[in-house]
């Protein structure tokens, strides 16, 4: 039994906040650690009441192996050996691209991803497949092949922030405080969000815009910006600049605004705001990353960003860890899943697309894919159309499943292994990505670790697979050691920061140029033409493959993010379930009206992917044309109506947003 509060790092979301951990046995105490450098005390209700999951009796504690007459519980080591021999055997049938070792939002970014495609790619695999295949790359694609990279605000300074197609007071609550902070000292915000969110009532204006339309407004924005502000970018280092100025003449400052259902007048105004308190800094979120078309509008954001501040050159910060021991030197690998269809993303993030995957399970296209290791992720819950997705890992020869819970992903793997929580792993996090130079370590911390920790699952995995060279290490702690000789910051460090984080040197990149290759900014994407894209974020790259119609009039918008639940997690749990909301799709009251649906009416949603029953509630906050509803419930599961036929076709990225829908009073029988 421990009483003293041990500072450890939250890993439920990827603010990574800093907290204090008090076990006493029976009850895991969680409070926000003052004197971490980035999140100062804060902890979010998902944090804060973490310790009912890690305690909760649905956990799974010993592997289970599917027998026809049900599971059958096994040792850990006995898990691992079957692991490893399906895997070899898998291989030696039919190639190591013909298992896909998927790690989910459940293992996070950092460390344990690295160790989770060298597993991959040791092995053989080109087949690497990440929560990213859905999940913030999109956005990263967009900005990158514009400037080579994300801007990273600078609060203290920014006059002008535009939140476009994100709701960061519920989904980064922790930055969401700095926002909070800027605003009060007097910086204007900028909504552009089809619902009136959280964020949204704190805006000094609020564009309710028609969803999908955002690339028309983007256009309008920056035609704007030039014609009646005189903006252009400030140097030479700039590519297809005139070109797209010249794009842009053609096209009608009515008809973009028209597409997008925003009024001149309001238009005007939110225009004078940005333009007369600049720097400015916009931030896109996954209103526009989730829908075909995504990255040209997010491109088409970038490009305005670009004239808002044009000193803000993304340049990417990230600790100078020690490479993992041969990944200079794979075996031979064919090319992942997507390479055809997404070169842009496979290159990019090096590793395959998983919307892709049911084709290669279904249709061996590009080759089988026959095994399957799914770690920390539940894409039965969180990948579009559940139903392909169900008859695509049935058909698997193999599939294990590495999770907390018994989840519905889980229930259809031949074999299951516990793993252990943020609480009981050790795990680096470095938050260069949002341009602080610190590292963080999450560590065990309490008294009754139940299951096995990642790095443990990869490495005895690793050395099953013939791979232990790649895995040279006793445990993670020597792993540790290892990777951040040469960072200035050592593990006995982190061990004893109060903070449980260490700021580390780093070369600051210079600011003259563009963090591209060629350190121009592409307004003109030389990659884009090269792959056989339009080179411009022009209007006709935004288009939807289809609109609403008389069959399908409602924008439906599937997952936006509630406080108390992360995707499909914590649905178990009394706790969270009493923090709410429950499953719901929201409606505006006039149009429920017209339809008979009162508040809380059983209704159904349909989409050309399928249906859902679920309860309707009324809500002002949303568009008189739009339903939005949460993602992550295994009944009224809001990917039963999304589908895998469309996509953007640079990233991949699936169409959650903005889909056709119809809604309709469920008559009983
Ligand atoms: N509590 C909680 N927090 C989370 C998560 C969670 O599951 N729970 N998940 C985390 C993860 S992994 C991620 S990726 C982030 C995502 O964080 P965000 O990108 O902030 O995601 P959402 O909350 O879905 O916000 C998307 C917004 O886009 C709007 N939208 C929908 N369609 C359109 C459109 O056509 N145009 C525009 N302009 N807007 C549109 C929606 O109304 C919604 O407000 O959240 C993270 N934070
Ligand atoms: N319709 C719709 N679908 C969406 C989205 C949307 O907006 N709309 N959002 C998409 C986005 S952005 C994302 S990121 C994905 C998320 O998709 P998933 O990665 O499937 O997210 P979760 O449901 O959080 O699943 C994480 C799993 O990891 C397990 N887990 C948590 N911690 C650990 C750990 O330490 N070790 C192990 N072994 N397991 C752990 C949890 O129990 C859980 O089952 O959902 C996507 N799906
Ligand atoms: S915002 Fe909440 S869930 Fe996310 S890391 Fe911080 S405390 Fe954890
Ligand atoms: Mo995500």
């Amino acid at each position: 039994m421990q009483t003293r509060a041990v500072p450890t790092i939250c890993k439920i979301c990827d603010e990574h906040c800093g907290i204090l951990v008090t076990d006493s046995g029976h009850e895991v105490m969680i409070e926000g650690n003052g004197t971490h450098p980035l999140s100062r005390g804060f902890v979010c209700v998902k944090g804060k009441h973490y310790g009912h999951v890690h305690h909760s009796d649905q956990r799974l504690k010993k592997p289970l192996l599917k027998r026809p007459s049900g599971w059958e519980e096994i040792s850990f080591e006995d898990a691992l050996d079957i692991l490893a021999s399906k895997l070899l055997r898998c291989r030696e049938e039919f190639g190591a691209e013909s298992i896909v070792f998927y790690k989910g939002e459940g293992l996070k970014h950092f460390e344990i991803a690295q160790y989770m495609r060298h597993l991959a790619n040791g092995f053989g695999s080109p087949n690497y497949v990440s929560v990213g295949s859905l999940c913030h790359y999109s956005q990263v694609l967009g900005h990158s092949l514009t400037y080579g990279g994300k801007p990273v605000p600078d609060f203290e300074k920014i006059g002008v922030a535009v939140i476009w197609g994100a709701n960061p007071a519920i989904s980064v609550p922790r930055t969401f405080g700095d926002l909070r902070k800027a605003l009060r000292r007097g910086m204007k915000l900028l909504v552009i969000d089809p619902a009136s969110t959280r964020t949204a009532k704190l805006a000094d204006i609020h564009l309710r815009i028609r969803p999908g339309s955002d690339g028309y407004l983007a256009t309008a924005l920056m035609k704007y910006a030039i014609e009646d502000r005189g903006l252009s970018p400030t140097d030479e280092y700039e590519e297809g600049w005139e070109e797209f100025v010249e794009s842009m003449k053609r096209m009608s400052h009515d008809d973009l605004l028209g597409e997008t259902d925003v009024d001149p007048v309001s238009f005007k105004a939110a225009a004078s705001m940005i333009f007369d308190n600049l720097p400015g800094w916009t931030t896109v979120g996954l209103g526009l990353e989730h829908r075909p078309g995504g990255v040209q509008t997010i491109r088409a954001t970038a490009c305005l960003q670009s004239l808002l501040d044009p000193e803000n050159r993304p340049a990417h910060i990230a600790a100078p860890l020690k490479p993992l021991p041969g990944s200079d030197r794979y075996p031979h690998m064919n090319a992942p899943i997507g390479a055809s269809e997404t070169p842009l993303f496979t290159s990019g993030r090096r590793e395959g697309q998983g919307m892709l995957w049911d084709r290669a399970i279904m249709d061996g296209d590009p080759y089988p894919v026959r095994a399957m290791l799914v770690a920390g992720g539940n894409p039965m819950v969180t990948f579009p159309s559940r139903q392909r997705q169900g008859e695509a890992l049935t058909r698997l020869d193999f599939l294990a499943v590495f999770d907390l819970f018994m989840t519905p992903t889980a229930q259809l793997a031949h074999l299951v292994i516990p793993g252990s929580d943020h609480l009981d792993n050790t795990e680096l996090h470095d938050y260069g990505r949002v341009g602080r130079p610190y590292l963080g370590l999450m560590r065990p911390v309490t008294s009754s670790p139940v299951g096995w920790p990642t790095w443990k699952l990869v490495f005895e995995c690793g050395r099953r697979l013939g791979l232990e060279s790649l895995f040279p290490w006793k445990d993670n702690r020597e792993a540790l050691a290892a990777r951040l000789s040469g960072t200035g910051v050592t593990l006995e460090e982190l061990e004893d920061s109060p903070s449980a984080t260490c700021q580390y040197a780093y070369e600051r990149p210079g600011s003259k140029e563009w963090h591209t290759k060629d350190g121009k900014i592409h307004y003109r994407s030389i990659a884009l033409q090269e792959t056989g894209n339009t080179p411009f974020p022009l209007p006709e790259t935004f288009s939807l493959p289809y609109n609403t119609d008389d069959n399908f009039p409602f924008w439906l918008s599937t997952g936006d993010r509630v406080s108390a639940f992360q995707h499909g997690q914590f649905r178990e749990i009394p706790t969270y379930c009493n923090l709410g909301p429950q499953a719901m799709v929201e409606i505006h009251p006039d149009a429920a009206r017209a339809l008979g649906i009162d508040h809380q009416d059983l209704v159904v949603v349909s989409t050309r992917y399928g249906r859902v029953e679920i309860h309707a509630e009324h809500s002002p906050d949303v568009r008189q044309d739009s339903l939005r509803m949460t993602h992550g419930w295994e009944e009224a599961n809001a990917n039963d109506l999304t589908g895998l036929e469309h996509f953007d076709r640079i990233s991949g990225f699936p169409w959650l947003r903005c889909v056709p829908a119809r809604i309709e009073r469920k008559i009983s029988p």
